[in-house]
């Protein structure tokens, strides 16, 4: 009875119920299923967006068009790593202007789920916990082991105060807040981290905030991931039954506001996998029965975005999968921020429930195609190792991670001699798939071949005795889902060549983003090995988004203006084309494009401005198993 009631409410939506009390509320009504506001029955109708997936200057942009959707709320994660680079350095500036953010969503009259964390999975790097972390190797992840307590607090202390302001309670527009994500899906089970974080969460933003959690609709996943206290929800997409879904909720739940606080509208890219896609068809009807069920959503995601630089996540699932640069996700909003068909249909149907905005959705920005640019080889990256070294190479018998070295993400070299000369070619061997992620192989510069995690495991080599061979290797991003998030980098294990372990090795930490501003001679080195690659274009005084295709290049990282667009990867796809933001570039000087080519760059070196995206390019996983 009481659930219908509160469906009955919350259907005439439109109706403006007036606000009895001065005092502003946000709670659960258990007697009538639904949540309260200010003491009337409430319904969230929410979108996933993530401020540090989308250039500062469009987050109002994307706000205002999801308003104008009919959305009543956001979601939104803060990605612990994000704002603590290093441990007790905060970044709270630009596009980490989380506090600029949520004043943009209340500017517009949008409510917020924040979900603080601190794990948050999200396709992000290491699921937003720092890499830094795992600089003390026996930590236990996600648990209360009492090294990682220790850091969870310390963020913790630094990120509730600037939270507890803002909750809807205390005149702020946050309405509820989540704690950890998805915490049923990790191995540990660990209740006693739980009643850490909700004791922790409690003490800093008080008793009455409706704190929760989200899980997958596995019993396993509930009940591990469930904690008395913290409202339990639910994720899941159009492709369930809905009614089952929420039934499984409903074991943990039995009264309270039904809600799916991970709808999915579209699904994440993997490099060597096909585009996900979802229709529009399935999804707006999807919602549209959770709606006349009365159930709160929220859309995962609503707009997805980039992962500019190197923070993308990767996926552990029967071997490492790391996530595209593109968190298109195939969402109502496009990664470029505009509506798509699928946003109109989702549209109609909110339609049916709630009164939407007046006035017209924004419309799509243009896109210029800007064309072709010549670019010219300028620096092998090994010829100024001194100038993205970011500090002396390291002795070391034996490798040591990218963690040990304190280095979160990008490149790190390892270089060694050849210890006796090999006539007919010999296996170099990373034994228990010990390459994380990517190795880059050089003999005496020059460029030998690629070693994989969990594709390539050996290549063969020859050379005289004190050849210098060189492993430029790649952290293609921390796991952000699977059972166990420790994924250290580099090379995470010796290296085997023929019968002989590597040792004795100079180890290179690398920052190669200082190598893209100044202009190097133009050597010509021949086209293969990781190489700069430099050009210029003009926009004819009018600098507007646009897609950047690099034809015929294998993998590597582009800049346009110093600013990292992150990584490109066309011989594996699906994804061929990287979004360039217009307001990365300027209308009057010359815009400067950098390419560090890992592999081997095309014939005539250069880069194609388009008009469109292509994420759905072939992707091709040919690469062979090597058994040892
Ligand atoms: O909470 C997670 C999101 O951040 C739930 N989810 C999404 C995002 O990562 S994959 C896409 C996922 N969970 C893993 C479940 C795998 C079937």
């Amino acid at each position: 009875m009481g659930l219908r009631l509160c469906v009955l409410v919350l259907l005439l939506g439109d109706l403006q119920l007036q606000v009895t009390s001065a005092i502003r509320s946000f709670n659960i009504d258990y007697e009538n299923n639904c949540f309260l506001k200010d003491g009337a029955p409430f319904r969230y109708i929410s979108g996933s967006i993530h401020y540090f997936r989308i250039p500062t200057v469009y987050w109002k942009d994307r706000l205002l068009k999801m308003y104008m959707s009919g959305l009543n709320a956001v979601e939104v994660y803060v990605p612990w790593n994000y704002h603590e680079p290093l441990p007790g350095v905060y970044m709270f500036a630009e596009n980490r202007d989380l506090e600029g953010f949520l004043d943009l969503a209340a500017e517009l009259g949008l409510l917020v789920i924040l979900r603080p964390g601190p794990y948050i999975c999200a396709e992000w790097e290491m699921g937003g916990l720092p890499a830094w972390l795992l600089a003390q190797p026996n930590i236990v992840l996600r648990t209360s082991d009492l090294d990682f307590l220790q850091a969870v607090s310390k963020w913790l202390n630094v990120l509730l105060p600037k939270i507890k302001p803002r909750l809807y309670i205390n005149g702020g527009n946050i309405i509820s807040v989540q704690v950890e994500n998805e915490y049923g899906s990790y191995y540990a089970c660990d209740y006693d981290y739980l009643r850490y974080l909700r004791a922790t969460f409690r003490s800093y933003l008080g008793e009455e905030v409706v704190l929760f959690t989200t899980d997958g609709l596995k019993e396993s996943e509930l009940q591990c991931g469930s904690l008395q206290g913290l409202y339990a929800t639910v994720d899941f997409g159009p492709d369930v039954n809905i009614t089952k879904a929420f039934e499984r909720q409903r074991l943990y739940e039995p009264k309270g506001p039904l809600v799916n606080s991970e709808y999915y509208t579209g699904w994440l890219d993997y490099w060597g996998h096909p585009h996900s896609t979802r229709t529009d068809e399935v999804v707006a009807k999807g919602l549209q029965a959770i709606l006349e069920l009365g159930a709160n959503v929220n859309m995962y995601m609503f707009q997805g975005g980039t992962n500019f630089g190197y923070w993308n996540g990767a996926d552990y699932n029967r071997g490492y999968k790391p996530i595209t640069t593109s968190y298109d996700y195939d969402s109502p909003l496009s990664e470029a921020g505009d509506p798509t068909t699928k946003l109109y249909a989702i549209r109609t149907v909110i339609g049916k429930f709630s009164a939407l905005p007046a006035g017209p959705m924004p419309p799509p920005t243009p896109k210029i195609a800007y064309g072709y640019v010549p670019l010219l080889q300028c620096i092998a990256l090994l010829d100024i190792l001194p100038i993205i070294s970011t500090s002396p190479p390291i002795h070391s018998s034996f490798p040591l991670t990218f963690e040990a070295l304190k280095q979160a993400q990008g490149f790190i070299l390892y270089r060694t001699l050849l210890p006796y000369t090999i006539l007919e070619p010999v296996l170099l061997s990373a034994p228990e798939n010990g390459v994380h992620d990517i190795a880059y192989i050089l003999l005496n510069g020059e460029y030998k071949g690629t070693l994989e995690r969990d594709k390539m495991n050996a290549i063969n080599i020859s050379g005289q005795a004190g050849t210098t061979l060189d492993l430029l290797v790649e952290n293609m991003g921390h796991i952000n889902f699977g059972s166990n998030h420790s994924d250290f980098k580099g090379l995470i294990h010796n290296l085997t060549l023929g019968y002989t372990i590597l040792s004795n090795w100079l180890i290179y930490p690398l920052d190669v983003d200082l190598a893209v501003s100044p202009t190097w001679p133009l050597p010509n080195k021949g086209s293969t090995g990781p190489m700069f690659y430099r050009g210029t274009f003009t926009t004819g005084g009018i600098n507007q988004d646009s897609y950047i295709k690099l034809p015929g290049w294998s993998k590597g990282q582009v800049w346009i203006n110093g600013f990292n667009l992150g990584r490109f990867w066309p011989v594996r796809g699906p994804q061929h084309t990287l979004f360039v933001p217009g307001p990365f570039l300027s209308a009057s000087a010359p815009n400067n494009i950098t390419v560090l080519e890992l592999q081997a760059a095309p014939e005539q070196p250069h880069v194609l401005f388009l008009d469109r995206p292509l994420l759905n390019g072939t992707s091709s996983s040919t690469h062979k198993v090597v058994e040892l």
